[in-house]
């Protein structure tokens, strides 16, 4: 062992050029070829004097270079540089060059890359096409509400009436350079926001923050309001007439408002509804919040404080993280629902899905939001990284027959039960994992640069594993769309409910479907994950599944009329129609869409973090401030 590696060593190690030269001469066929011959013995004597003399002598130049080279007039250095580089040249090898390939190869490689890029242009093309079908139903039905009704041709104001698809909206048009839509939502915004904020009533702080205020906020940055540049985002900016600074006055109008909930509160943990017309706020009716909702609010807040200079909308953000911080969990897994008058958890219901799902998320991509700060933030990177350790050793299993990797439950704690029940909100969790993993940068440079941990390694298999079973829940329905909630046939657990309808699919057996969770919102984790590994992995099958899921979205919840809509039941064909279009599906599941299909450099991983609402802001350059 010790030999090897002075073996090794002495490969690279600098061998003296008398060294050298000897050692060239002695295993040389010289020595054989003059062997017994005494001409030979006596010129090969006077070889290795000349080569010798030669040697030192050029060599004590070199030398004496070395006390001339800290003199940038030194003349005489180019000579001796030069000599020496001479006899390098003599002992050294050429370069190896890379690998060429014939130029009539090579001109295929780059035609059928072009033709690559060709065929997914047109694919991204189609997203846009379908966002502006989105944009339209809502604009004829539904404009100044928050939702589109598609079906019954009306809007409804199921977030407290702030016009919640427009925001939601705005800078996914902004991404696809759809300008004629940002064109109609910017005036809508401009007049009729403010006097929203100012009169509406009760809304839900986490919905608001993640769909207006990021809304805001991202459409402030790519708009160039704190003077990004197009290197940036990637997003080449033809807009004229946009005011960035007005989507900054109303975040703050907002945020001022939201912030209620916080100061109303006796513990760091805030009231889950605002009343905005008279900056008050209260609990829900069973006096607790959500996990995710109160720790699902630090990107806004922080990049808000970034951009305004006012350190308060951070400041009572990130209370709530760092009293989380010194809360008991399991195996760093926190359950579902937290008291703000208690400032502790209630219960011990344990999941990934609703109201646990962000907490995860937003641990690490505020993290990676605050890289460049210092470390006063790490307690978030190990809070995740433990977290994770958990979800591997407590919750996630694989099915039976054909062995789908899913995350379960915990409804009653670790002690408690394992329930094989995932939501299709925890399809989040791949594209976190492998963002987590690289930091959103790929796989490849990762490994180059030695940046992964065995922990990244786990979480970045893992990562691929769900995002193959979050496809799957797709896949194994008659209609190529995934219930609201799958449950896992798991040995020893047998779950009544129906299969998914596609018989053909070899996971039809693995996955269970109850009657009550049929239903289809259009959501977009999964598209979202896809989006992250594709840029991740550089895997190409991740668009192609993603490109199978819009054709689904195409076949079975387009309405002609205007818009998409939601579905009563994924298991039939045709499927029964749920009058209802998300504004997360403009927002998240058609933009995270467009941009698997695009160019990377488009809002690339390594300089935005995504809100969950997937509103990109940018990773923050300065230091901590707050
Ligand atoms: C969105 O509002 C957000 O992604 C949130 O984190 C979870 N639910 C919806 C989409 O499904």
């Amino acid at each position: 062992m010790m030999q090897d590696i002075h073996y090794d060593n002495a490969k690279f190690r600098r061998r003296s050029p008398f060294k050298v030269i000897t050692q060239a001469v002695v295993t040389s066929h010289i020595r054989y070829c003059c062997r017994g011959c005494s001409t030979g013995k006596f010129l090969m004597l006077l070889m290795i004097l000349g080569l010798t003399y030669l040697i030192t002598h050029k060599s004590s130049d070199h030398s004496a270079s070395n006390i001339h080279l800290n003199s940038a007039a030194n003349v005489g250095h180019k000579y001796v540089k030069e000599g020496v580089s001479r006899i390098d040249k003599i002992w050294r090898k050429p370069p190896r060059l890379p690998p060429q390939l014939p130029p009539d190869e090579a001109q295929n490689v780059s035609s059928s890359l072009e033709e690559q890029r060709l065929h997914w242009f047109s694919r991204k093309q189609k997203v846009k096409e379908a966002f502006v079908h989105a944009w339209s139903g809502y604009k004829n039905h539904a404009m100044g509400y928050d939702e589109l009704m598609p079906l019954s041709q009306r809007g409804t104001d199921g977030l407290g009436g702030l016009g919640a698809t427009i925001v939601d909206s705005l800078d996914t048009a902004i991404i696809m350079g759809a300008d004629e839509i940002v064109y109609e939502a910017v005036p809508w915004i401009e007049k009729q926001l403010v006097e929203r904020i100012e009169k509406k009533g009760q809304v839900n702080l986490f919905e608001t923050t993640i769909r207006v205020l990021g809304g805001l906020l991202s459409a402030y940055h790519l708009s160039r309001g704190d003077k990004g540049t197009i290197s940036d985002s990637g997003i080449p900016m033809t807009l004229k007439g946009v005011k960035s600074e007005i989507f900054l006055e109303l975040a703050k109008t907002l945020a001022d408002r939201l912030l209620s909930a916080f100061t109303s509160s006796p513990t760091s943990i805030p009231f889950s509804d605002v009343v905005l017309h008279d900056h008050s706020a209260h609990p829900a009716p069973d006096g607790l919040s959500s996990t995710a909702e109160v720790s699902t609010l630090q990107l806004e807040f922080n990049y808000l404080s970034e951009i305004s200079g006012d350190p308060k909308y951070r400041s009572e953000a990130m209370k709530v993280l760092e009293h989380i911080r010194s809360l008991p969990k399991v195996e760093g897994l926190v359950p579902i629902y937290i008291s703000p008058h208690s400032g502790q958890f209630n219960g011990e219901n344990i999941r990934l899905g609703s109201r646990g799902d962000s907490y995860y998320e937003y641990l690490i991509k505020v993290w990676i939001q605050q890289k460049n700060s210092g470390d006063q933030l790490n307690y978030l990177y190990q809070m995740y990284e433990e977290a994770m350790r958990g979800v591997r050793r407590l919750l996630v299993q694989k099915s039976i027959p054909k062995g789908l990797v899913f995350v379960g439950e915990l409804p009653h704690g670790s002690n408690g039960s394992f329930s094989p029940k995932m939501d299709h909100l925890v399809c989040f969790l791949p594209g976190t994992l492998a963002l987590g993993a690289t930091k959103g940068i790929t796989k490849k440079k990762a490994i180059e640069r030695n940046l992964l941990t065995p922990d990244d390694l786990e979480n970045l298999k893992l990562a691929e594993d769900l995002a193959k079973t979050c496809f799957e829940m797709y896949a194994i329905t008659s209609t190529g769309l995934a219930p609201e909630i799958a449950y896992f046939h798991i040995e020893g657990d047998s779950e009544g409910g129906l299969d998914g309808g596609n018989k053909s699919s070899e996971y039809i057996d693995d996955i269970i479907i109850k009657h009550n969770d049929r239903h289809n919102l259009l959501r977009p984790e999964t598209v979202e994950s896809l989006f992250v590994l594709h840029r991740v992995t550089e895997d190409p099958k991740y668009r192609e599944w993603g490109w199978q899921i819009f054709e689904a979205f195409e076949k079975y919840t387009k309405v002609d009329s205007g818009g998409y809509t939601s579905l009563d039941d994924v298991t039939l064909i045709p499927p029964p129609r749920r009058d209802k279009m998300e504004t997360f599906f403009l927002g998240e599941t058609l933009k995270y869409l467009y941009l698997l299909f695009g160019d990377e450099n488009v809002v690339p991983l390594d300089k935005f973090v995504f809100n969950t609402e997937a509103h990109p802001l940018p990773i923050i350059l300065s230091k901590y401030s707050a």
